[in-house]
């Protein structure tokens, strides 16, 4: 008799989380019995994390969606998911999906047929990192898809300024003089970081935390200031004013290496400390203190966080935090510059595997405006919505509108995921995805510069297929006969691997299979990005720009005040009565939406407590522990209050991703100033105690 056969598969976490880890499965007889963090990879470093460590069991769970289901009843939520729908095979639901798109296109035209990718996977085989589908989808020529999330803002901003998001190796903040982590909870987002950052303090660099929040994160830094929501330019600002008074700068670097400075230096006369602490609500003498330590700890590695650029001028305060290290010189030193997302080194054939070259999109439709072109836009409306990756209902803003609009009886939503959510409630076809364990992909990251590969360890449960798989049968079942259309995933793999950094380095697909995980070669280390000069127009740092202004965001970096988050009736002053800022983060028990209504992660975590300021709550009656009702004239939403100094006043901080939640019911549709960008922390609420409930949630702390 022989024992079981057991072999061991490198993969990798697909999840929108900037540690991209690499993990190792274990398969004994055909089945994953254990996955666990690759030890050999620098940055995971053997650990995974509280969301992920179960992901076998969340593969295994009983409500996972095993076979392709057709909707029965009326489109809403209420109904149980064996009421709403009935299971159907591949072929049918491939049929009537191929017959509906064609119907569409025959009579409203391919615009009408939006393709919805979201960040459940973010890599680019299965998921938004090339946008699975992109050629079939170029190929028919339907609506474009913009990604606006989540990070668009600080990219295009950061793009004036630095040319880029990839400003320093992550890894080599161990080498800083002092670390700022500005509008990022590092230790719940972005905790395969954190080592990094201890061992620089180990060495002396002060750790600083620029948050209204006193998250984990802001409890272990040795200075942390919350400033009000949405001042952070103004913050910056006045940093830079008080550097240059000092004469705190890097002369040498602002002569050779930036353009503009004298300009820039002229035009922040009004931003003196009084004016800065007084736009956000700090004492003078924090500012003070925050510059003297940036003068006296040098080099300054930046951690450019995304929550700061969920405002109205996320775009812009990104640029104008970029001046900072500029000012300082950080940006040519090892473990100084700015950090927002090492996405730029990984130079992957993007164009080409998305088969840009098989035709034009009509026009373009930004993801968070998602109930704006479900009801409003009718040139020509959107007559098929195909979402995969995605949980708008949860994830959205403006819950109520978001529903409202896919609750449209003639739109036609097809729904590609692992679990029954929420906007399944909405779908009129449910197919079942494979899971990363299941499937091919090429994953990067956005906070290291490893380019992981993750290959199928198992084969999928029930009739469970990878995504590109269901496109491929698609194109098929609408008669295309584009090659392009049909290449094998470890095709596309290697197509992505087609450029000149990879050639060059001898990194093919059969080396990615070899060793799982590859250093990015155009970021060697130790990585210089701007040894050669930055990718802007005038190859400096750009304090001015000609392209910002053209764009209609000023020559100058600039402070754009939140639209709600602001001042109230004109007044800087925090707001009276019942009247908060509400901040929803990264949940430490799930990412966004993603296995959030298992109930292994609903006993677990739970709903999201509100927690306020206990200032706040002694004036509008709110004990700990009391049931509250948060709105606004969008929506409302009913949570369990938490009362002690964890927020700054006047703000209220809660989590997203939670399901059943509809915490976003209270989230505007509105962009940003910069690539429409979402403005989920540009939000007021009111908020009024409901009375005592039973029981307190375990943890505050986000
Ligand atoms: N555990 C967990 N990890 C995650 C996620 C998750 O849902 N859960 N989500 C993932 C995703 S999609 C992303 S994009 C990343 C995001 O990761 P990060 O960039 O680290 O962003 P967040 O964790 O959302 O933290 C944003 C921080 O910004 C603060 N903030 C909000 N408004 C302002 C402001 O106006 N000024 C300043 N200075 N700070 C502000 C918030 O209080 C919060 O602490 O995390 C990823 N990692
Ligand atoms: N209030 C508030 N709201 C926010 C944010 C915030 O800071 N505050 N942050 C925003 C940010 S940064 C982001 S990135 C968005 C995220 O918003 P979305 O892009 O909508 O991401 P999720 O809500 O996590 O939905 C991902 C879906 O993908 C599914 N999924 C997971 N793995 C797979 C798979 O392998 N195959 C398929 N087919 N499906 C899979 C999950 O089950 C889930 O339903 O949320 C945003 N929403
Ligand atoms: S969610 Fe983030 S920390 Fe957790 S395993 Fe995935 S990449 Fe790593
Ligand atoms: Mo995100």
């Amino acid at each position: 008799m022989t024992g079981p056969s057991t072999h061991t598969v490198i993969g990798s976490c697909p999840l929108d989380c900037p540690d991209a880890c690499s993990w190792v499965v274990t398969v004994t007889d055909g089945e994953a019995v254990r996955l666990r963090g690759n030890p050999d990879h620098p940055f995971t470093a053997g650990g995974l994390c509280k969301k992920v460590n179960p992901w076998l069991k969340h593969a295994a769970d009983p409500t996972r969606l095993l076979r392709p289901h057709r909707r029965v009843a009326p489109k809403g939520p209420g109904v149980p998911f064996a009421e709403a729908f009935e299971p159907i095979g591949w072929d049918e639901a491939i049929d009537d999906m191929a017959a509906r798109l064609t119907a569409i296109i025959d009579t409203t035209g391919t615009a009408a047929i939006w393709p919805f990718a979201g960040t459940g996977n973010v890599g680019f085989v299965q998921g938004c990192g090339v946008p699975v589908g992109s050629r079939l989808w170029n190929h028919l020529g339907v609506s474009g898809h913009h990604l606006t999330i989540c990070s668009v803002s600080g990219h295009i901003g950061l793009g004036y300024s630095t040319g880029t998001g990839a400003g320093m190796d992550p890894e080599d903040v161990v080498d800083a003089g002092i670390v700022v982590i500005w509008g990022s909870n590092t230790l719940v987002a972005n905790q395969h970081w954190w080592p990094f950052v201890e061992r620089a303090r180990g060495a002396g660099a002060p750790v600083v935390v620029i948050d209204p929040v006193t998250t984990r994160t802001a409890l272990r830094a040795d200075l942390h200031l919350a400033p009000r929501p949405g001042s952070d330019a103004a913050l910056a600002l006045g940093l830079c004013r008080q550097l240059i008074a000092d004469d705190a700068v890097d002369h040498t670097f602002l002569a050779d290496r930036t353009l503009g400075f004298d300009e820039f230096a002229d035009s922040l006369d009004p931003w003196t400390i009084e004016r800065t602490a007084e736009v956000c609500g700090l004492e003078p003498g924090q500012i003070v203190q925050l510059a003297t330590l940036l003068a006296d700890h040098r080099p300054l590695a930046l951690k450019l966080g995304q929550g700061m650029q969920r405002h109205a001028g996320g775009g812009q305060a990104a640029r104008v935090l970029s001046c900072v290290p500029a000012l300082l010189g950080s940006f040519d030193h090892i473990g100084g510059g700015l950090v927002y997302s090492t996405d730029d080194p990984y130079r992957l054939n993007r164009v080409g595997a998305s088969g840009r070259h098989l035709g034009d999109r009509p026009r373009h439709l930004a993801m968070t405006n998602l109930a704006a072109n479900l009801l409003d836009v009718d040139d020509p409306p959107v007559e098929a919505l195909i979402v995969h990756g995605a949980n708008p209902v949860v994830s959205n803003p403006d819950t109520v509108r978001v529903r409202e609009g896919l609750s449209r009886p003639d739109l036609y939503t097809v729904v590609i995921d692992i679990f029954a959510t929420e906007t399944v409630d909405y779908a009129d076809l449910v197919l079942p995805s494979t899971m990363q364990h299941e499937q091919w992909e090429l994953n990067n990251s956005f906070a290291h510069l490893y380019l992981n590969l993750n290959r199928p360890a198992v084969e999928p449960p029930g009739e469970c297929l990878p995504h590109t798989e269901i496109f491929r049968r698609l194109a098929r079942a609408m008669g295309l006969d584009e090659p392009a259309l049909y290449v094998s995933d470890e095709e596309l793999i290697s197509e992505l691997l087609d450029t000149e950094p990879y050639r060059t380095a001898g990194i093919t697909l059969e080396v990615l299979k070899e060793k799982g995980w590859v250093r990015v070669p155009a970021a060697p280390s130790p990585y210089r990005p701007f040894a050669d000069g930055f990718p802007t127009a005038s190859r400096r740092f750009e304090f001015v720009s000609e392209r910002a202004e053209a764009d209609g965001h000023g020559r100058l970096p600039n402070h754009r005040p939140p639209v709600e988050a602001g001042p109230a009736g004109g007044s800087w002053s925090d707001r009276g009565s019942g009247c908060y800022d509400l901040i929803a983060n990264g949940s430490d028990g799930h990412v966004n939406s993603v296995f959030a209504g298992t109930a292994l992660v609903r006993e677990r975590s739970g709903a999201p407590p509100v927690v306020l300021h206990s200032d706040d709550a002694r004036r509008d009656g709110i004990a700990d522990g009391d049931r509250i009702e948060v709105s606004n004239d969008r929506g409302r939403f009913m949570a369990t209050a938490i009362v002690e100094p964890g927020t700054r006043p006047g703000v209220a901080a809660t989590a997203k991703g939670a399901w059943s939640m509809d915490v976003n019911a209270t989230v505007a549709e509105r962009d940003s100033d910069m690539g429409r960008g979402a403005v989920y922390h540009d939000n007021r609420v009111t908020i009024r105690s409901l009375g005592r409930t039973e029981g307190r949630p375990s943890s505050a702390k986000s």
